[in-house]
């Protein structure tokens, strides 16, 4: 089959899954091209074979609240494609959860990790359950019982999970003692752990600073300086908190940042002092983004988004289709001259095309946000070696990544008229690896 008759096969057979849809669907529309030279990938069927997942575990997780109430909710691992190296990717704990989604991220993970140079292949998991307004018990808990399901489908060279919305440091602890106890063995299985039994230093800053760092490789195509520059943020968790963090050590403007209840707006742009009360609100009290501007009293826009705002670029680092076409409008309006993704497929296909019309620099998260699990692979690489590297060291190679990541962008995405395409650059160098892959390995 082609691409377009595997596009509108999965139609069909998967109708209520858009968010799956809606992935698959981007990256077949740009990478034709490359696809239409390879005449032996048709004959292999590769295209049907790399969107639809190797396997999908779905499970019931049962656990006691803290009133003695029996909860139950929905565990899923979708284990994507690993033809360049053992499945690889996030757990996320968000009401939202669905197959649709999850299988739209495992997708999604499995070009992002190709381009990362490192051997990890693609996964996604997670759950339906609502961390928000629950004790430190209740996360506990949960996190036990979803790994007493999940535990024996994973392992450090089968299928690596990690954290994503509503997954940070303290949950991915609970489920890897959980793993380490239902396995009997202490190895790399889970990415993000703790600094005294396996994790990497900057795998917390990863994301955030990985982000940053391809922004600052766009600009420099342009000559454009980040300094002084006013940048609109959405989000206020791990991806958002971090991307602020590098921004304001290079004299970059925050005016925005947001949770699911509003937005806050501050001009000039926060103070390290400001950002650091939005860290412990965020990772200690777990309060609302509404509770900075009652502190500070700067704007606050209830139930609003960011984009609103004069930006000259913007971060969407929340969750995806947080930005549409109307949105991409009035930032383009405004005189936003790039934007670069922290979350995963933020913006809608809308608003991806009013950006590319428009010339400006555009990264899709698969290529920007792809630091986290870039790190994530060397925190498996020091598990590996039984050794921990120096915050020095894993920083500087971090930013070699994000620029081998953008120079294949430049390779695959460099139209005649000299503008980069970084959806079709990322796209196409992402998916020949894998697809090369699979051709050496056979049909599996
Ligand atoms: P966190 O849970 O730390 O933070 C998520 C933030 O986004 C919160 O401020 C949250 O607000 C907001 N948010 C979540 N869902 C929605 C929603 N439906 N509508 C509006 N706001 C929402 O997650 P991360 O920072 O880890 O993840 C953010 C994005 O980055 C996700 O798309 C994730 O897939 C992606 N990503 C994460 C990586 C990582 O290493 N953690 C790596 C690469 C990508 P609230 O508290 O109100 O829910
Ligand atoms: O979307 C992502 O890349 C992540 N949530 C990080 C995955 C990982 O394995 O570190």
């Amino acid at each position: 089959m082609n691409s377009s008759d595997v596009l509108n096969d999965l139609r069909r057979r998967f109708p209520n899954e858009p968010e799956y849809l809606q992935a698959v669907e981007e990256v077949l529309t740009t990478i034709e091209d490359a696809y239409n030279e390879h005449p032996e990938f048709e004959r292999y069927n590769l295209i049907e074979r790399l969107c639809i997942p190797d396997r999908i575990f779905s499970f019931r997780v049962s656990w006691v609240d803290d009133k003695g109430r029996v909860q139950n909710n929905m565990g899923y691992r979708v284990q994507h494609n690993n033809a360049i190296g053992p499945y690889k990717g996030g757990i996320r704990f968000h009401s939202s959860v669905n197959l649709s989604i999850l299988k739209f991220l495992a997708f999604e993970q499995t070009f992002k990790n190709s381009l990362t140079t490192l051997a990890m292949g693609g996964g996604k998991g997670g759950s339906d359950f609502n961390p928000k307004g629950k004790s430190d018990m209740e996360i506990m808990r949960f996190c036990q019982a979803f790994v007493a399901e999940l535990w024996r489908h994973i392992g450090p060279d089968t299928d690596v999970p990690a954290g994503d919305i509503g997954v940070g440091g303290r949950e991915v602890g609970y489920m890897f003692g959980m793993y380490k106890k239902m396995a009997r063995e202490h190895t790399g299985t889970f990415t993000g752990k703790g600094i005294e039994f396996g994790g990497s230093l900057v795998r917390p800053e990863a994301t955030g600073y990985g982000n940053v760092y391809f922004l600052l490789n766009m600009l420099a195509t342009r000559g454009i300086d980040i300094k002084g520059k006013k940048v609109a943020i959405s989000g206020s968790g791990n991806v958002a908190t971090y991307t602020a963090d590098k921004l304001l050590q290079l004299g970059a403007k925050v005016v925005t940042m947001s949770d699911s209840n509003g937005t806050i707006y501050v001009p000039d742009g926060l103070t390290r002092e400001q950002l650091d009360y939005i860290f412990k609100l965020k990772n200690i009290y777990r309060g609302r983004i509404r509770e900075f501007a009652e502190e500070y009293g700067c704007e606050y826009f209830e139930g609003g988004r960011p984009w609103g705002v004069k930006c000259d670029i913007a971060m969407p680092s929340a969750t995806q289709n947080e930005l549409d076409g109307d949105d991409a409008r009035t930032l383009l309006a405004n005189g936003c001259i790039a934007v670069s993704e922290g979350a995963n497929m933020p913006s809608t296909p809308e608003a991806v095309h009013e950006f590319i019309n428009a010339k400006i620099l555009y990264a899709p998260g698969k290529a920007a946000n792809a630091g986290g699990v870039s790190v994530s692979g060397l925190e498996m690489a020091q598990n590996a070696q039984m050794l921990s590297w120096s915050a020095e060291e894993v920083d500087k190679k971090l930013k070699d990544i994000m620029a081998n990541i953008h120079a294949q962008c430049l390779r695959y995405g460099k139209q005649e008229d000299g503008y980069v395409n970084y959806v079709k650059g990322a796209n196409v160098a992402g998916f020949m690896k894998v697809a090369n892959a699979m051709m050496a390995q056979g049909i599996l």
